[in-house]
């Protein structure tokens, strides 16, 4: 793999991606194995979105995980699984190891009917089958969506239906902490809603007991216990999907965002080893779960196809105390460390007793990732962690972009506290305003779009186009919209100022403040709600609802019920901070809620609430103002 070892470098490399992309990606592409090689580096049209990296090229991308680097790499351990007990061992998974378990389950797979393009949902905790299930769908070309295994099971029925799966994997239950939560159930409950799903695989993990329908509902033991080995890849062509994963917008349901083969496995290979500087006999953490965008790129695909050893970690930051993200660095001598800022926070507020018996000198490389990262926490995870030494690569990217695109390389981009800083050479990000004027020179502020594509980009949001194309590539023609905003300042580096839409960032966890909205709505005596985020300590963003009631019941009674609501509909982590019943909400005149107010209120910044004349009901602002928590 391409690797740049100077600034210089770095400048020399991101010119030759603006002037000439597709030897700039072609160099890169030809450390892979192709079954055959591409015709054309690049088609692309941002118009009809429809984009094609290494056009007719053939590949399977677990080949290039296994077949690609047992030789030099078969002993070497790929994964490291720390479970959610410390009591309980750790598993070291080789290449070698890993390799024989995906093909023994991708034969399981083949066994139980599943086919090229067939969808398969992973419902399923941070455990290394996790990765087997996601490494099989993959080698045998099924498309893999993975749901994080604490959403609820109407969430989970919307994302089977939206695939329409063929098979769920999961497990009996997940150990989280001081609790045993169950999973299976949850999956039987979806499943009532779901006409499409012929059979279900189950991991024991957690022994607890769980109903297994005949002919449905099968155990991986069971169906692996046959099996051989040794499986063939199916061979793919470079756009044939490798898997979609739902993320929230402004409007409606979370979306299947697409990804395609070859050029993810091109692009999320090539920033893993550049960003976090890769050194072959490096441990590496990402604390992510493989629910989301960062575990798929920065747990398991990027870090297996460069050959690293990658830890996997089942529990959570503060079990059984919150020195438990440093004891496993010092336990398994981690030397990158990726988390989310949320994280850094969390622990920060425990101060630094936590860290006396750790050591932490195994750090080379600290990252961030999910949300900015604030001043303060930036100081405090540089100076306590990286212990002032490491660099900190505050990575900036989307469910949407597949990897990473802007970010300090570590040791070679100089640090810049909250600042995403420069972007990886093949990304040509803009800075425009709300008319689409692109801002260029330093100093300016903007919505941040990118003008060129990418490999990974984002191909379509599953079953529907036409909402790629609106979503993405219609506000301003010709260019890929994020939905952030960002600044370029004095001396050309980025600092992401975070959603500009009705998207909000609770804990580096992505949420549609529309789809907040339509699971309280779903409690029967409430008439209307709107959602909005307001600052918050550790989470970043907290979860405000306004509420409108007909209740003759306590306002305190209906509120719990609300967050009970939420947690059942959406899942736990869509549970609002603060909910303030009003009689009305601000309105336009049009009808349209005015949510700059409500979030105006929300951070008690009553100041300057702007022109609320044009207001249908402007008596209401009052009120909500006086009965602000
Ligand atoms: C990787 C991931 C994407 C949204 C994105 C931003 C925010 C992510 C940073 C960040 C500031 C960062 N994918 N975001 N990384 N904001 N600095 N380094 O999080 O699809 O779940 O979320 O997250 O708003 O649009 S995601």
């Amino acid at each position: 793999m391409q690797r740049i070892n100077s600034l210089s470098e770095y400048f020399k490399k991101y010119e030759l991606s603006e002037k000439n992309p597709e030897s700039f990606w072609s160099e890169i592409a030809d450390s892979f194995t192709w079954k055959k090689k591409w015709d054309k580096v690049l088609d692309w049209d941002f118009e009809n979105v429809s984009i094609n990296w290494f056009q007719n090229a053939k590949l399977n991308i677990t080949e290039n995980i296994f077949e690609r680097n047992l030789k030099e790499r078969g002993d070497k351990t790929a994964i490291i699984w720390e479970p959610n007990d410390p009591n309980e061992s750790p598993i070291h998974l080789t290449y070698k190891k890993l390799y024989e378990e995906t093909c023994r389950f991708s034969n399981a797979l083949r066994s139980k009917g599943i086919k090229k393009g067939d969808r398969v949902i992973i419902y399923m905790p941070m455990v290394p089958e996790a990765a087997i299930a996601m490494l099989a769908c993959a080698r045998v070309g099924a498309v893999h969506s993975v749901v994080f295994a604490g959403f609820s099971s109407t969430s989970l029925a919307d994302r089977i239906n939206d695939c329409q799966a063929k098979m769920v994997l999961t497990s009996d239950g997940n150990f989280r902490g001081s609790k045993t939560i169950p999973v299976k159930s949850v999956v039987d409950e979806a499943l009532e809603k779901c006409s499409t799903i012929e059979s279900v695989i189950v991991l024991e993990r957690t022994k607890q007991a769980v109903e297994m329908f005949e002919g449905r509902d099968f155990w991986w033991h069971d169906c692996v216990s046959e099996e051989t080995n040794i499986c063939d890849a199916e061979v793919l062509d470079s756009e044939d999907m490798l898997f979609i994963l739902y993320t929230s917008g402004s409007t409606g349901k979370p979306k299947g965002v697409v990804h395609s083969s070859a050029g993810y496995m091109v692009y999320s290979a090539y920033t893993f080893q550049n960003v976090f500087q890769y050194d072959e006999n490096d441990i590496y953490w990402c604390t992510a779960d493989v629910g989301w965008i960062t575990g798929h790129s920065y747990i398991v695909y990027g870090p297996l196809l460069c050959g690293a050893t990658t830890v996997m970690f089942e529990g959570v930051p503060t079990f059984p105390n919150v020195s438990r993200f440093w004891d496993i660095v010092d336990k398994f001598k981690i030397n990158q460390f990726y988390t989310a800022p949320t994280a850094i926070r969390a622990l920060q507020a425990h101060g630094l007793e936590p860290l006396k018996n750790n050591s932490l000198e195994s750090l080379k490389v600290i990252g961030s990732v999910g949300e900015p990262i604030n001043e303060e926490a930036w100081h405090w995870y540089h100076d306590n962690i990286g212990k002032g030494n490491c660099p900190l690569v505050d990575t900036w990217w989307q469910t949407e972009t597949g990897g990473i695109m802007i970010s300090a390389l570590a040791g070679i981009t100089p640090n810049k506290p909250a600042h995403a800083s420069l972007p990886l050479p093949g990304i040509h990000p803009v800075i425009v305003d709300p008319e689409g004027n692109e801002l260029v020179g330093n100093n300016v502020q903007g919505n941040l779009c990118i003008k060129f594509p990418w490999p990974s980009i984002i191909r379509t949001t599953y079953g529907d186009h036409q909402r790629c194309i609106n979503t993405y590539f219609s506000n301003y023609k010709g260019m890929y919209f994020t939905g952030d905003g960002v600044k370029r300042d004095h001396d050309g580096y980025l600092r992401i100022l975070g959603r500009v839409d009705d998207v909000i960032n609770v804990s580096g966890h992505r949420m549609g403040t529309a789809e907040v909205e339509n699971a309280i709505n779903e409690h029967e005596e409430v008439i209307e709600s709107a959602v909005v985020g307001y600052p918050h300590d550790i989470k970043g963003e907290g979860i405000y609802a306004y509420v409108i009631i007909n209740s003759q019941s306590s306002d305190d009674k209906v509120k719990g019920e609300i967050v009970d609501v939420v947690r059942r509909v959406i899942g736990p982590i869509a549970k609002p901070d603060k909910i303030q019943i009003v009689s009305g909400l601000p309105k336009t005149r049009s009808g349209k809620i005015m949510r700059r107010i409500l979030r105006k209120v929300a951070s008690n910044d009553f100041g300057n609430l702007g022109d609320t004349s044009t207001l249908l009901n402007p008596d209401v602002v009052e009120e909500i103002i006086n009965g602000a928590n």
